[in-house]
């Protein structure tokens, strides 16, 4: 039976199947301008609609074990 999942964050930014500081890596890379590793759709990855240091945190936090924004 197909079960619906609601959306969540995949914090595996960079598609290696790892969730690790290499996606911290990636997600501060795109901030900085620089989405050629970054594997994801949105790199706005907490959703508010600005690319900054807080989606860094953000990433930080859901590697480390933390809940999605
Ligand atoms: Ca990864
Ligand atoms: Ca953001």
């Amino acid at each position: 039976m197909w079960i619906w999942h609601p959306p969540s964050c995949d914090a595996d930014l960079n598609c290696d199947f790892a969730l690790d500081g290499f996606d911290v890596e990636v997600q501060e890379k795109a901030v900085g301008g620089d989405t050629s590793d970054y594997c994801q759709a949105d790199p706005d990855f907490n959703g508010d609609f600005a690319l900054d240091g807080f989606d860094v945190e953000a990433v930080e936090l859901v590697v480390g074990g933390g809940p999605c924004p």
